[in-house]
């Protein structure tokens, strides 16, 4: 197998553009030092999370000047996200670090004002010249395709400018800002999307950049584009252990997932599949992210639970989306007495093929510490470790909250919400409480409190589930949902009570819901991913739609 060289520099996650690389056809070879960059034909920087510790990680390692040098030769070069990055002069995300300075042009800060950062999910990457001249592609890249980014800095961009000094762009919008999604110049190439997570489109991209395919002809019909950020749709498997201790995915209706009727009435685990083939089966259906939550991970020690480690190394082999694995994301202690960090068994996780781990029970209790503290962050947090060493974009916050009706807002010290839903007793008021381990346990905090205090730990995106809608199959909690949004900048996802396609046109037309999550009308197979993605378009919103 031919060879490509990547460079070992953070602790990052590779291991999925390890597996993009292998689907097709090349061989990884590991850079560990500075003198063995000379010994690389390709060269691909791949870097993700914060600017300045990624660029100091590669000065301090003394890896600035070897990958200038190996630019300067002419051999290929691809940057991947903050490898992109790299190529310019600096990033407002760490003004103190520069660049490698080859595009005089500093990252800029998305503008939260009016949308969620991080920009997270599938856009474009349009070649800015193709309007001009006969289309082509740029190293594979299509306007008809949309790739995954995760970023919350840009290099914004200006019409013409980079174009006239000999570079191809690929731009797309966000809100009103247009950025630069990829550009390549000669042997260079870089892009701000992730292509090891975009699906065939990211893996077209990898196999042009490794065959040295710069420009191909495109055709007519590839050339469509509605530029911007589709919504995103995810399929979220719950895994258990059942009783035979096999790892299933399961699904409950309001948490519980034992069998009420049939012939396992009275109390075995529902079995809905195969953790890897179901992730797979979505992927193949259109889903845009796949989340493993590991729903009893507090009964066992996360090291302990390797099946969970091994679901995710496979289903990282032909799942080129990205994936989520929560439960048991906190300090722990080994069963040989060890203690082991939250940000240890997160790196287990990354290391396995994950991108981003989703923390629960943990969130609420260092929520609670952070209000005790006057609003103090510690810097000890499971969600501060980890976003500060993979960044934000990595570090998802699941919630369980459950509704509590009051008569009146005054009634609690909680913020309320008047609700079109009333509780039998005529309640017009609730308040939604958070809970830990899967519900099984409430607290004194209010949905608004826990989602505030993680967004300033650094978390990049909110899990928003709901305990009473779980398993109803009578569409999202809007209210929840919209009340949620109002409280915090970073995306949130909308989850639980998902039964047919239009609940998911439902949540968008009525919330400003960055992704939706289905998991039990996709498991009892009464709808397909493919299903809703069609009823959205049909509806008016832009959507992707798998590439084979
Ligand atoms: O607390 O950090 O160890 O994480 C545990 C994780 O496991 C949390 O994310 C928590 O939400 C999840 N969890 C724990 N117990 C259960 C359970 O069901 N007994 N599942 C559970 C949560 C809810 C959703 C579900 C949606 C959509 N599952 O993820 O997928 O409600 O379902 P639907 O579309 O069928 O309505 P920690």
């Amino acid at each position: 197998m031919p060879k490509v060289h990547l460079l070992d520099y953070v602790a990052g996650n590779v291991r999925s553009l390890v597996n993009a690389i292998e689907k097709v056809g090349y061989e990884v070879e590991w850079i560990k030092s500075p003198s063995e960059v000379q010994n690389a034909e390709k060269l691909i920087l791949p870097g993700v999370g914060h600017f300045g510790h990624c660029l100091s990680q590669l000065s301090e390692g003394g890896y600035l000047a070897p990958i200038r040098e190996h630019i300067e030769s002419g051999k290929p070069f691809m940057g991947i996200c903050v490898g992109l990055q790299a190529l310019f002069s600096g990033s407002e995300e760490d003004p103190s670090v520069p660049g490698l300075g080859l595009i005089p042009t500093r990252m800029q800060k998305f503008d939260d004002s009016d949308k969620s950062v991080p920009h997270i999910g599938w856009n474009s990457a349009k070649n800015t010249s193709s309007a001009d001249s006969k289309p082509q592609s740029f190293y594979g890249l299509k306007p008809s395709s949309k790739y995954y980014y995760v970023h919350s800095y840009a290099a914004p961009y200006q019409r013409g400018v980079l174009e006239s000094q000999g570079w191809t762009v690929a731009t797309a919008t966000y809100g009103q800002e247009e950025f630069i999604g990829a550009i390549g110049r000669g042997n260079i190439f870089a892009t701000q999307f992730h292509p090891e997570k975009s699906g065939q489109a990211g893996l077209r991209t990898i196999k042009a950049f490794l065959d040295g395919q710069q420009f191909q002809p495109l055709d007519e019909k590839e050339t469509k584009n509605v530029d911007g950020l589709t919504r995103r749709v995810i399929a979220c498997l719950d895994v258990r252990a059942n009783d035979a201790g096999d790892l299933v995915v399961t699904k409950g209706d309001q948490y519980d997932v034992r069998e009420k009727s049939g012939v396992d009435a009275g109390g075995q685990v529902r079995n809905l599949g195969k953790p890897v083939d179901m992730a797979k089966k979505y992927y193949e259906q259109g889903a845009d992210e796949v989340t493993f939550l590991n729903i009893t991970s507090f009964r066992n020690c996360p090291l302990a639970d390797t099946p969970m480690l091994e679901i995710l190394r496979r289903t990282s082999e032909s799942v080129f989306v990205p994936l989520t694995i929560g439960g048991g994301i906190r300090d722990t202690v080994d069963t040989d007495g060890t203690t082991v960090s939250a940000l240890d068994v997160a790196k287990m996780y990354f290391k396995s093929g994950a991108d981003k781990v989703s923390i629960g029970s943990e969130a609420v209790i260092a929520a609670e510490e952070y209000y005790a503290a006057g609003e103090k962050l510690s810097g000890k947090t499971a969600i501060e470790t980890i976003s500060g060493a993979y960044g934000k974009q990595a570090v998802v916050v699941s919630v369980d909250p459950k509704r509590v009706y009051v008569s009146k807002p005054e009634d609690t010290a909680h913020h309320t919400i008047k609700t079109a839903y009333p509780n039998a007793a005529g309640e017009e008021f609730c308040w939604y409480q958070c809970t830990i381990k899967g519900g099984r346990e409430t607290r004194d905090m209010d949905v608004w409190q826990l989602v505030k205090a993680v967004e300033a730990m650094g978390a990049g995106e909110i899990l928003l589930n709901s305990i009473d809608k779980d398993g109803s199959k009578s569409g999202f909690d809007l209210e929840l949902i919209n009340d949620v949004k109002a409280a915090i900048k970073i995306p949130v996802i909308a989850s639980s009570g998902a039964g047919k396609p239009a609940d998911f046109a439902d949540v968008f037309k009525n919330t400003t819901t960055d992704a939706a999550l289905g998991a039990g009308m996709f498991h009892r197979g009464e709808y397909t991913v493919a299903e809703v993605k069609d009823y959205l378009e049909q509806s008016g919103f832009l959507v992707r739609h798998f590439e084979s």
